[in-house]
C-alpha cells in the first residue's frame, strides 16, 4: 500500500508555512512535497520521499543555494553527526513578497469571503495599485498564521522551524544565528538529558549567555532519549512569537508513518508586551493598561480559571483562524484504512487544549517520548511543553474530519468568592482547527463532522485532565496520567529505593508567582561560568517564608532517588492555578496525583486533596498531613513536563545521575515570566567545565578613579609599581631580542652580498 500524502491546503507541506523571498540568497523557500514517513526509520532507503518546486520566482543563485542548505525537514539524518544551521529572524505575517519587472515588491494579504488570498495596498500613490489589489496569491507564499496580521519569529524562513530527525545516539549540531535586530535567543532542546553537554540545554543566564543580535552559537549534543521532542527558545515568553519547532529522535521501533502536530496559542502582540501586561511581572509590575493585564474569565468545568492570558486563538502547524475569518488550515492527508501516528507536540505558552479527532480513536503510544501501555481515548488534554504520541486508524468512510484542539473554558465564573464558585457557561469556544482528508476526497470545503456525543452506554474517555472529574451528567471519565503505565524494560533504573531524598516544593501565588515563596531572579551570567562572584542573588537561609526574590538553586546529590512533591496549594480557596512544571536535563517518572475534592453535580472542586498541608500561615511550606500516600514505584510513566492540578499536586522521581544546573520551572510562559522557576543543582562536585572559549557575560562595572586614570594618561591606574614579569620570560625576552636581532643582521648581511655580487 503506498504511504499516504500529507497535504495542507495549497501546499503539501505538513510542517510549516513559508515566506517568500528570503532575504539573503542563503535561505531557499521551496516547498517540499512530503510524503508520511514509512517503514523504520533510519534506513535511508526507506525514508520519506520527496520531492520539490519553487515557491516564486527565485533565481540560480537561490537554486545553487539549495544545494547547500541543511538536511531537508522531515527527513531523517541516519549519519553519526547531524548538522544543521539554524537563521533566526523576524517576518510579517499576512505579507507577500514578490518580483515585478525585476524589483522586488512587498505587499499585505487579505482573505476573501470564500477563503483565498488576494494582495492589497494601502499606498494611495503606489504607481502598482492596480496591479495590486485584488491579486490572488497561494497559501504556499504566505505565513498566515491565524490571518491577522503581526511579527513571528522565523527559523530558516519556515514557521514553525524546520522539523530535525535524527536517529538515536547521533551527534547533533546546530549553529544558531540571531539575524533579530534587537532581541537575544537561546534555544532549549526539551526532553533531551544533555548528558555530559548540560551547557548546551539553552537557558539564558543560567547554562549559557543569551546569544546577542548578530551572533551565532553552535548547539552540539547527544540525541537522546529517543522520542517525540521539540525545541523552542528559553529567553522569557519569546517561544510564544514563534521559535520553535519539532525535535524527533527516532529508533528502530518506528514502525509505522507519523508526522509532527505542533499546537500553540496565538496572541497579536509580541510576548514581551504581553509580559509587561502581566500584573505580577517582576520587572514590569503594573506597567500600563493592557487587555491582557485583565484577567482572562474564562473557567474550567472544576471552577479554576484557565489562564491570565486572555485567549485569542491558537494554530496547529502555523495555521489557524481568528474569529470567523477563513485563514487557510494545516491539513493531513492519509490513505483510507491506514494507521498514523500523529506526534502531538504542545508548543505554546499558556493555555491547556483538549485534542480530539471527529470519529477517531486516538490510540495513545507514548507520552513525552516515553512509552506507555497504549490506551485508546476519545481526547487529550495537553498543557504546553508536553507531548502524546497517538495512532489513529483511517477506517472511517472517506471524508473531511476536523481535527479539534480547544481551551478548557467552560465559562465565567462572576459571582464567585472564596465561599461560591459558580461556573456560568457560555457559548465561548477558544480553539484551533486543522482538517483529517481522507486522499480522494475534496477538500476545498470545510469540513461538516461532528464530535462524538458521550452517552451513558458509551461515556467519552479523556486522558489527562487537570482534575478528577466532570459533572456526572457529562458522561466522560478522566484518566489520571499517573494512572498509565510504562511498558516494564529491563534497562530501567530502580526507583523503589528505601534511600530516597524527598523534597516539597509548592507552586503558590504568595507575593507573586513563586515557588516556596520565591521568586527567581536570573543569575546574570551563566552558572558554569567562573568566578561566580556578584553572579547571583542568594536566597535567604531562613526559608524565605515571607516570600523572597532570588536566585532559586536546590542542590542535589549526586546519584540518589530524588522524590519532589509538587503542590499547587494556596491560603485561599479561590485563585489557584493548575501548573504544568518541566525539569530539565532529566525523564522522571510521576509516581502519584492528588486532587481535590469536588461536587459530582456541578464539577466545581470542593476541598484540597488532604494528602498535603501548609505549614505556614503563606503557605509557602508544604509537608504530608500523614505520610506520603501509595506511589506507584514498578512501572509508573515517564515524563519530563507534567501537570500539577490546583489544591492538588503530583509526585515525580527520578535518579540524579546527570551532574549539571537544570532549570525546574512552570511551562506557562506568564508563570515563567513572572519567577515560577529555581535550578536543581545536581552533584556540584562533578560537573563539566564548559568547551574551551564558552562564551562569557555579566555585568560591568568601572569606578571614577580608573575613569581619571584613563583620561589623564596614566594607565592603567594605581600602577604603583611596574609590571611584574617572572624572571625566566625576562630572560626568553632577552634572549629572544638577542636571536630576532642577530636574525635581521644576519639576513640583511646576505641581502647585501647578493646584491654585490649581482652587480659585479
Ligand atoms: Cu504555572
Amino acid at each position: 500500500m503506498p504511504a499516504p500524502v500529507i497535504e495542507e491546503r495549497d501546499t503539501d507541506y505538513p510542517f510549516s508555512q513559508h515566506i517568500s523571498p528570503p532575504l539573503t540568497g542563503e535561505f531557499h523557500t521551496y516547498v517540499r512535497t512530503f510524503h508520511m514517513l514509512p517503514g523504520v526509520a533510519g534506513n535511508h532507503s526507506e525514508g520519506p520521499r520527496m520531492t520539490w518546486h519553487r515557491t516564486s520566482g527565485l533565481g540560480l543563485a537561490a537554486l545553487l543555494c539549495m544545494l547547500v542548505v541543511l538536511p531537508a525537514e522531515g527527513e531523517i539524518c541516519g549519519d553519526a553527526v547531524c548538522s544543521y544551521r539554524f537563521v533566526v529572524r523576524r517576518a510579517r505575517t499576512m505579507t507577500h513578497t514578490r518580483t515585478v519587472q525585476g524589483r522586488e515588491q512587498n505587499n499585505q494579504v487579505s482573505i476573501t469571503n470564500d477563503g483565498h488570498l488576494e494582495l492589497f495596498t494601502t499606498l494611495t500613490l503606489d504607481r502598482n495599485r492596480d496591479d495590486v489589489n485584488g491579486t490572488r496569491v497561494s497559501a504556499d507564499d504566505v505565513i498566515t498564521a491565524d490571518g491577522v496580521q503581526r511579527n513571528v519569529i522565523l527559523v530558516n524562513g519556515q514557521f514553525p522551524g524546520p522539523a530535525i530527525e535524527v536517529m538515536e545516539g547521533a551527534q547533533v549540531a546546530v549553529t544558531v544565528v540571531n539575524q533579530l535586530m534587537t532581541d537575544a535567543i537561546t534555544i532549549h532542546w526539551h526532553g533531551l538529558h544533555m548528558r555530559n553537554t548540560p551547557w548546551m540545554d539553552g537557558v539564558p543566564s543560567v547554562t549559557q549567555c543569551p546569544i546577542m543580535p548578530h551572533e551565532s552559537f553552535t548547539y552540539r549534543f547527544r540525541a537522546f532519549p529517543a522520542g517525540t521532542f521539540y525545541y523552542h527558545s528559553h529567553m522569557s515568553s519569546q517561544m510564544a512569537d514563534g521559535l520553535f519547532g519539532a525535535l524527533i529522535i527516532h529508533n528502530s521501533q518506528t514502525t509505522i508513518p507519523s508526522f509532527p502536530l505542533l499546537l500553540n496559542d496565538w496572541y497579536h502582540e509580541e510576548a514581551e508586551t504581553l509580559d509587561i501586561a502581566s500584573k505580577y511581572n517582576l520587572y514590569h509590575s503594573g506597567a500600563g493598561q493592557f487587555e491582557h493585564a485583565a484577567p482572562s474569565g474564562g473557567y474550567s468545568v472544576d471552577g479554576i480559571e484557565i489562564s491570565i492570558r486572555q485567549f485569542v486563538s491558537a494554530l496547529i502547524n502555523g495555521r489557524g483562524r481568528y474569529k470567523s475569518n477563513k485563514a487557510p488550515l494545516s491539513k493531513f492527508t492519509v490513505e483510507e484504512g491506514q494507521k498514523i501516528r500523529i506526534r502531538l507536540i504542545h508548543a505554546g505558552g499558556d493555555h491547556n487544549f483538549k485534542v480530539s479527532i471527529d470519529q477517531h480513536a486516538l490510540r495513545v503510544l507514548a507520552s513525552d517520548g516515553h512509552d506507555i501501555n497504549p490506551l485508546t481515548v476519545d481526547a487529550i488534554i495537553v498543557s504546553p511543553g508536553e507531548r502524546f504520541d497517538f495512532e489513529i486508524d483511517a477506517s472511517a468512510s472517506p471524508d473531511l474530519y476536523w481535527i479539534r484542539t480547544e481551551t478548557l473554558r467552560e465559562g465565567t465564573c462572576v459571582t464567585c468568592s472564596s465561599k461560591n464558585i459558580t461556573i456560568t457557561p457560555d457559548d465561548i469556544i477558544e480553539d484551533a482547527r486543522a482538517v483529517l482528508v481522507y486522499q480522494g476526497s475534496s477538500s476545498d470545503e470545510d469540513p461538516t463532522s461532528q464530535a462524538r456525543q458521550c452517552t451513558p452506554e458509551t461515556p467519552c474517555i479523556f486522558l489527562n485532565c487537570p482534575f478528577e472529574g466532570y459533572p456526572e451528567d457529562r458522561q466522560i471519565v478522566c484518566i489520571s496520567i499517573a494512572d498509565t503505565s510504562k511498558p516494564t524494560s529491563p534497562q530501567d533504573y530502580a526507583v523503589e529505593d528505601e534511600d530516597v531524598e524527598e523534597y516539597f516544593l509548592n507552586f503558590g501565588f504568595y507575593g507573586g508567582t513563586n515557588i516556596n515563596g520565591h521568586r527567581f531572579l536570573p543569575p546574570t551570567a551563566p552558572l558554569y561560568q567562573s568566578p561566580r562572584t556578584n553572579m547571583i542573588i542568594p536566597c535567604p537561609l531562613e526559608n524565605c517564608q515571607q516570600g523572597c526574590k532570588c536566585t532559586h538553586i536546590l542542590d542535589l546529590p549526586f546519584n540518589k532517588t530524588i522524590q519532589l512533591v509538587i503542590a499547587s496549594y494556596q491560603t485561599w480557596r479561590f485563585a489557584n492555578t493548575h501548573h504544568n512544571i518541566h525539569v530539565h536535563g532529566y525523564t522522571f517518572d510521576v509516581v502519584a496525583m492528588g486532587y481535590p475534592s469536588f461536587d459530582r453535580t456541578t464539577g466545581v472542586f470542593r476541598d484540597s486533596n488532604p494528602d498535603i498541608v501548609c505549614s505556614n500561615e503563606k503557605c509557602t511550606v508544604v509537608t504530608w498531613r500523614q505520610g506520603s500516600p501509595s506511589l506507584n514505584v514498578k512501572n509508573a510513566p515517564q515524563k519530563d513536563t507534567v501537570l500539577i492540578p490546583a489544591h492538588g499536586y503530583t509526585v515525580v522521581r527520578f535518579r540524579s545521575d546527570n551532574p549539571g544546573f537544570w532549570f525546574l520551572h512552570c511551562h506557562q510562559s506568564i508563570h515563567l515570566a513572572e519567577g515560577m522557576a529555581m535550578v536543581l543543582n545536581v552533584a556540584a562536585d562533578r560537573h563539566l567545565a564548559p568547551p574551551s572559549g564558552f562564551p562569557k557575560c555579566g555585568n560591568f562595572s568601572w569606578g571614577e578613579e580608573e575613569y581619571e586614570a584613563a583620561v589623564s594618561g596614566v594607565w592603567p591606574p594605581n600602577q604603583k609599581e611596574p609590571a611584574r614579569h617572572e624572571t625566566w620570560e625576562l630572560v626568553v625576552a632577552v634572549l629572544g631580542s638577542a636571536a630576532g636581532g642577530a636574525a635581521i643582521a644576519a639576513g640583511l648581511t646576505m641581502w647585501l652580498q647578493k646584491r654585490r655580487n649581482s652587480k659585479t
